[in-house]
Parts: structure tokens; sequence; C-alpha cells
């Protein structure tokens, strides 16, 4: 490989006494700081040597908490709009919470993401009004947001498109010169394990190895693409496969919030000071349906669902917080209520969205119209028009 180890700056000789290595924690070679127990792990070597700790203060661990459970009840209400009604699809990332607030929440604020159509999680990190995917998932709207102010791209549906939408923004950064120190930008993409079995992924690890570009790979494997296994897609672990583009990989335990923040956070710095694209595999599982238009009860069986509800990201956090003494009695008693609120806030502001005028679909095709969008509008309208008056 021509660039430099990514390891080396933080790498030691020695381990620390309470440093585990990656390839000891019962599942293979997964970097891990806080089990399901909620114990604390210093820190974890991942598989070239890297060494990942965090050094968070007591508020900063509250403030991931109330993340997870925020994120994880918003999504839950989703979930109970659409049963009723009022959402015409929802894809729920319950069980990945950890994954998607701690690579979130390491992101800097220059970064860029580029989501799938799960990543709520990781669009609540950017500060992002949480109605607006529900917009997208109403068909009200295309989503709201501004992918520039935010530095969130809109969410993509076609499997892996935006690993290749990612990797030419990334290029376009380290072109216009904005890598190469500590506020350098870098750029994230995420995407599921079926996902890794495109050709756009395949590609776009390519062209991001090739012209180093400042790209972390961000890949939730959640065991499933719809009903297909992970033993459909691959015979190797995912973050192994990065080895053969020429870039790092490393596999995370995705229901650690502090390993996930942990590892995305030595990935971007690593993308923004120039040193090229990594590839992170968080490993974790998908505890609900693939979409609320799935039955997963077809295709695993409970035990495996009960087995990694044993590994719930949101608990262990729970636990480690309270053996530690880092809250109060009440503090979870407010996190939930604060979660409740904002749940029903969501809901009221939900059942409220109009609906669009059929015209407004050619609004926002071109960011400066068209003479040939101008003819298609005005017909469009005129066809429209010819409704009015009648019952239909
Ligand atoms: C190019 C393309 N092919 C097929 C589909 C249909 N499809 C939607 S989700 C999905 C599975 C994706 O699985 P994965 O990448 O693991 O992501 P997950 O939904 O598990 O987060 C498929 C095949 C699609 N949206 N786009
Ligand atoms: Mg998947």
């Amino acid at each position: 490989m021509a660039k430099g180890d990514p390891g080396a700056a933080t790498r030691s000789k020695r381990a620390a006494p309470r440093t585990r290595r990656a390839a000891a924690t019962g599942e293979p070679e997964l970097v891990q700081l806080l089990t399901p127990e909620g114990e604390r792990i210093e820190t974890a070597l991942g598989p070239d040597g890297t060494e990942y700790r965090v050094d968070f203060t007591d508020e900063e661990y509250r403030g991931l908490y109330r993340d997870l459970v925020l994120v994880r009840k918003l999504d839950a209400e989703a979930t109970a709009l659409q049963r009723q009604g009022e959402l015409g699809l929802w894809a729920s990332l319950l069980g990945q919470e950890a994954a998607q607030v701690g690579s979130g929440r390491a992101l800097r604020a220059q970064d860029m993401a580029f989501p799938t159509y799960r990543e709520h999680g990781v669009l609540y990190c950017r500060g992002i009004d949480p109605i607006m995917p529900l917009g997208l998932f109403r068909g009200v709207d295309q989503g709201g947001w501004d992918p520039n102010e935010f530095k969130f791209n809109m969410y993509t549906i076609v499997i892996g498109a935006q690993t290749l939408h990612a990797t030419g923004y990334a290029m376009g950064v380290a072109m216009d010169g904005k890598t190469g120190g500590a506020d350098g930008e870098a750029v994230i993409a995420y995407f599921g394990d079926g996902a890794t079995s495109q050709g756009d992924v395949n590609e776009s690890f390519v062209w991001a190895s090739v012209f180093n570009a400042p790209l972390v790979f961000f890949c939730q494997n959640n065991q499933y693409a719809i009903s297909e296994p992970l033993e459909r897609q691959t015979r190797v672990p995912l973050y192994r496969r990065a080895g053969g583009f020429g870039f790092p990989g490393v596999r995370v335990d995705g229901n650690d919030v502090l390993a996930s923040y942990a590892v995305t956070r030595h990935a971007l710095d690593t993308a923004r000071n120039g040193e090229g694209p990594s590839l992170i595999e968080a490993y974790t599982y998908r505890m609900g349906a693939h979409t609320t238009s799935d039955d997963p009860t077809r295709y695993r069986i409970a035990s495996e669902v009960e087995a990694w509800q044993a590994k719930d990201p949101i608990a262990r956090m729970k636990a480690f917080l309270t053996k530690q003494k880092i809250v109060d009695e009440s503090f979870f008693a407010e996190v939930d209520e604060q979660a409740r609120a904002e749940s029903v806030h969501l809901r009221e502001r939900v059942l409220t969205m109009p609906d669009p005028q059929p015209v407004s679909m050619f609004d926002h095709v071109y960011p400066h119209g068209s003479a040939e969008l101008d003819e298609q509008r005005a017909r469009f309208s005129q066809y429209m028009e010819s409704f009015e008056g009648s019952a239909h």
C-alpha cells in the first residue's frame, strides 16, 4: 500500500493492562469498548494494531444515552404512524442505534454523510428535524432537508448508489485541497451488508482507493438484506474485503456506541489527514422487520432475535451508567419523559402535514429551471385545470 500507516499515530508497543485484543472478545475480531453487561474496556486493538479508546466526560456519556433513547423512541413512533396508515412505509433502525449515534457523533461539522434510507439516527445527530424523513415516507415531499446546510445528503433507496456519489464527492474534496490537516474534510458513506454485493459498492472501493479519497465506508452489517442472510453475501468477514482493494478495514461491535464512535472518529481523522479511505463493518442486528412491508417471521427464528436482544445497545449503556454511578435515579425517568414528549410532538406535526400541490413536483428538478421543464409544467397545469368543477 502506497499510503502511510493510519494506525501509527495511536499505536503503542506495549498494551495497557485493560487493553483487549479485538480477536479475544467472543465475536471474531470485534473492536469493543463496552460489553453487553455494561463493563468498560479501556482500550481495544484493531486488526492492524490500531489502539481504540474514548475519553468522555460524564455529561457526554449521559448525552450519548439520551441520543440512543430518543432515536429509538422516534423510530418506534414512526412505525406506529405507518401501522395507522399515516406513512406509506417505514424502514426502522431498531437495534442499530449505537452504530448510528456512535458514528454520527464522531462526524465533525465539516464532514459530509451519504445515507441509505435507514440512517434516522445519523440524521438526528446532524441536527436535522426528525420530521423530515417522515415527509418522505408519507409521500408529501422528497425529504425536505438541505444536504449542503446539514452536510447530510438525501436518503437513497437504490442499494449502494450513494457510495458512488460519496466517492465522487470525496474525490472533489481532495481536489479542492480540503484534506491534509486536523481541520480537513472527510466523507462517510453508509450502506448495508447486502449492498456489498452490488457493483456500485465495489466500484466505489476501487475508485476511492486508487484516488486516495478522504472517505469512510460505513457498513452496518445487520445480518440481513430483507430476507437474505449474510452467508448469501460473503464467505469472509466483510471488513476483510478492504484489504483486497488496498485500504484498511475493521470490524466494530455495532451495538457498542463507544466503540462505534472511537473507530469512526479514527477513520474520519485518517481520511481528513489525507491518508485515504477505510472500511468499517459495524457488526449489529436488525431487531425489527426490514420495513413495515416485511414479515421477518417468514425467514428467521425467534431464538436468534432473543440472542441479539441480550446485546441491546441501550441496555448496555444503561448498565454502564448505573454501575459507574454516572447518573442519579431521576435521570432515566427524565430521558424517558423527554422521549415521550418529543414523539407526541412528532406525531402531532405529521398529522398536520399538508398534501402537496401535484404541480410542485417540477419545483426542485433543476436549481434554475429549464425551458423544457417550463413547458412540461404548463402542460401539466392545464391538464389539472381540466378537472376543475368535475367530481374528480
Ligand atoms: C439496486 C436495488 N436493488 C434492489 C433493491 C430492493 N431492496 C431494497 S432494500 C434491499 C436490501 C438491502 O439490504 P442491506 O444492504 O443489507 O441494507 P438493510 O436494508 O439491511 O439496511 C433490497 C434488495 C433496491 N432498492 N435497489
Ligand atoms: Mg442488511
